[in-house]
């Protein structure tokens, strides 16, 4: 690595953060010598309505059992909101700013705990109880977060699915759940455009009954006041339920390792997985990682980019930082609209502080040009963060230098939907910083790369990334297969927790993460198993058989690259190749829309049948010439002919 792309821990930044470099080592080594100590410690971070007397009771083996602070018993609505009334009660917990630049809100702690209160109610009185599964499909509008936490006060696991999925998507995940409510809005708002929010949740539902799953209840969130079809004795208006039920809700009795929330993600194989998250440990983890990575001080105006249809949004708009009382700032459009300046022009309107956003809309940005970023003003701006991909050293120093003005550290933090929480990134005042590495573990974090035969690597090198032992926001199981879990995370290299990314160690003990080593994309920060593209492929009535790859793509960071082969007698065409486009689209989402579509006569299979992918990924790419042994293929015409047609040209 060049020096060019190290960034030294400036004094002004260690001045008044929370933790220098000295308490990091000190910590770190606290925390992995004994963990017990230092999480029984941290634990008490949150508030507990009976302590805990066990810390951390967890096993990597035999059939993995993970619980932490096992005994305690805790709620985390009342840790968001209640144990703040008395201190801030008048401070704003959210602020919401809408789709269109002239539209804002600001929601009090006060007037929070009176929503969540209320909706509570209206869930206990449509028959939610404790454990019970209830599904989100919401813009990003206040309501979204008062469902989240009305659901955490009462005992119910949220799981909630992007307003970016189609009907047959959120149906599958419904079922899957067996969630009896589904709490939805008329349409949502992005850049301008309405999403038929409602009308995707009708057709899902009717997908869902198709399957043998009967929705009971579809409470619905007036927002734009757009057409919707209503179903009586189901469908239920939030405004009309919320205002006839007490703002008075009392929270539940949760222990600690009582589930908190179900979030499908894509895995390598098969359907999306329900990563189960609980309660105790869960929130301390993310409320801790919240305050130290982002430096989180009192008053400080936070705001994290994401949709709370993924983790980011779970941890880092809603529980971390509500958690910590903080004030968090919710958006519900795009970087681009109403212009390319929109990100740094709602950092000036509410004197943000603390800016957390991927690397995706960062490139986007960056290729508009730097006038959008000039002519606003930027200076509240403390910490700038980055999360979803690998940040490329181009954009982070773009980031650093027209957005910070160099004068805000980057914290590039790796995590993912199974970790909870933060696993390895700077502290801002602690860690010299690296343009493109998430530098360090965080406290209590046991990275250990590992090659293919499991064999722990020491040193600076390159592998694949597992964590050793157990940190307290980990997912507890897949919910209703916990086999699965157990083959997916823990049996590729027995006793460790694997990641499924790479990684590079260097010689300053800097983690580097080089991306997916299994079949999972990246594309614009969005998880996506290339066998969940290729399924919904082969759904379509011409299609025979297909294979997804992903390539490097300027903006997105991934692309989607298919190659699709054909049933006898149908012909390959351009309308062919939208109506696959378009069908795509429809039985993910449209973030799932593939970027390339190549007709292939065959895929280069082994003689037993496999389809050769890392061939396929080459040709992709554009890299034809070093295709690897092809010895092994039952048919080696076919690659040529995959190469003369090839969709990547450079
Ligand atoms: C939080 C989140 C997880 C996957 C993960 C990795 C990639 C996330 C990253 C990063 C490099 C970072 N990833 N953060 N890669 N540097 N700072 O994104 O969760 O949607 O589950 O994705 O994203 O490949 O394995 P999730």
């Amino acid at each position: 690595m060049s020096d060019s792309h190290l960034h030294p821990v400036k004094p002004e930044w260690t001045k008044n953060a929370l933790i220098d470099n000295e308490t990091y080592l000190d910590w770190y080594k606290q925390s992995i010598d004994d963990p017990e100590a230092f999480w029984g410690q941290h634990g008490k971070r949150i508030d507990w309505f009976k302590p805990y007397s066990k810390v951390k009771n967890t096993d990597f083996s035999n059939g993995v059992s993970i619980k932490w602070f096992e005994d305690g018993v805790t709620n985390v609505a009342y840790n968001c909101i209640d144990r703040h009334l008395e201190k801030r009660g008048d401070q704003v917990a959210l602020i919401w700013e809408a789709d269109d630049p002239s539209k804002d809100k600001k929601i009090t702690y006060r007037q929070l705990h009176d929503a969540v209160s209320r909706l509570g109610n209206v869930l206990r009185e449509a028959g939610v109880k404790k454990g019970d599964r209830v599904t989100i499909y919401m813009p990003m509008i206040p309501e979204a977060t008062y469902v989240m936490l009305a659901c955490a006060r009462i005992g119910a696991i949220h799981s909630v699915v992007f307003g970016g999925f189609s009907p047959d998507s959120l149906a599958g995940r419904i079922a899957d759940c067996g969630s009896g409510v589904v709490i939805t809005a008329d349409e949502g708002l992005r850049g301008g455009k309405p999403i038929p929010l409602k009308a995707n949740a009708d057709r899902a539902i009717e997908i869902a009954k198709g399957q043998g799953f009967n929705v009971q209840t579809l409470l619905v969130v007036k927002h734009t006041g757009g057409q919707v079809r209503w179903v009586d004795g189901r469908d239920v208006w939030y405004h009309e339920a919320t205002e006839k039920v007490s703002a008075e809700c009392e929270p539940e009795q949760m222990n600690a390792e009582d589930p908190l929330f179900i979030l499908y993600t894509s895995g390598s194989t098969g359907k999306p997985k329900g990563v189960l998250h609980t309660t105790g440990g869960y929130l301390v983890y993310a409320s801790m990682t919240h305050q130290y990575v982002f430096d989180y001080h009192e008053g400080d105006i936070y705001w994290c980019t994401a949709d709370v249809g993924w983790v980011t949004g779970h941890s880092y708009i809603v529980y971390g930082p509500l958690a910590n009382g903080a004030t968090t700032l919710i958006f519900e459009g795009v970087p681009n609209y109403p212009s390319p300046s929109r990100f740094w022009e709602v950092i000036d309107k509410h004197k943000v502080n603390i800016f957390y956003t991927a690397p995706t809309a960062l490139r986007a940005l960056m290729g508009a040009g730097n006038e959008h970023v000039a002519k606003t003003d930027r200076s509240s701006l403390r910490i700038l963060g980055s999360v979803g991909e690998p940040i490329n050293p181009e954009a982070w120093e773009w980031y650093f230098k027209v957005v910070g003005e160099e004068r805000c550290p980057i914290v590039d933090t790796w995590w993912q939907t199974e970790t909870g929480g933060i696993l390895i990134t700077p502290l801002p005042g602690a860690t010299d910083l690296k343009a493109g590495s998430a530098t360090r573990p965080f406290f209590g974090v046991k990275p250990e790369l590992v090659d293919g035969d499991g064999k722990v690597l020491e040193g600076p090198t390159d592998g694949n990334l597992c964590i050793a032992d157990s940190w307290p926001g980990q997912m507890r199981t897949v919910y209703g297969d916990h086999e699965r879990f157990v083959q997916t995370y823990f049996s590729t290299y027995a006793g460790k927790y694997f990641t499924g990314d790479g990684c590079r160690r260097d010689e300053d003990g800097y983690y580097w993460i080089t991306g997916r080593v299994d079949d999972v994309l990246n594309v614009s920060g969005h998880r996506m198993g290339t066998a969940e593209i290729e399924s919904a492929l082969v759904a379509h009535p011409k299609v025979s058989e297909a294979a997804v790859v992903g390539y490097p793509h300027d903006l997105k960071g991934q692309g989607i690259y298919c190659y699709v082969t054909l049933m006898a007698g149908e012909e390959w065409s351009d309308t062919l190749h939208k109506e696959l486009v378009a069908h795509v689209r429809s039985e993910i989402g449209p973030i799932a829309a593939p970027d390339k579509i190549q007709f292939a006569p065959g895929l280069p299979k082994t003689r037993s049948g496999k389809i050769m992918r890392r061939i396929l990924r080459k040709i992709a790419e554009d890299d034809y010439s070093a295709l690897g042994d092809t010895s092994t293929l039952a048919d080696p015409a076919v690659v040529d002919d995959l190469i003369a047609n090839r969709q990547n040209r450079k």
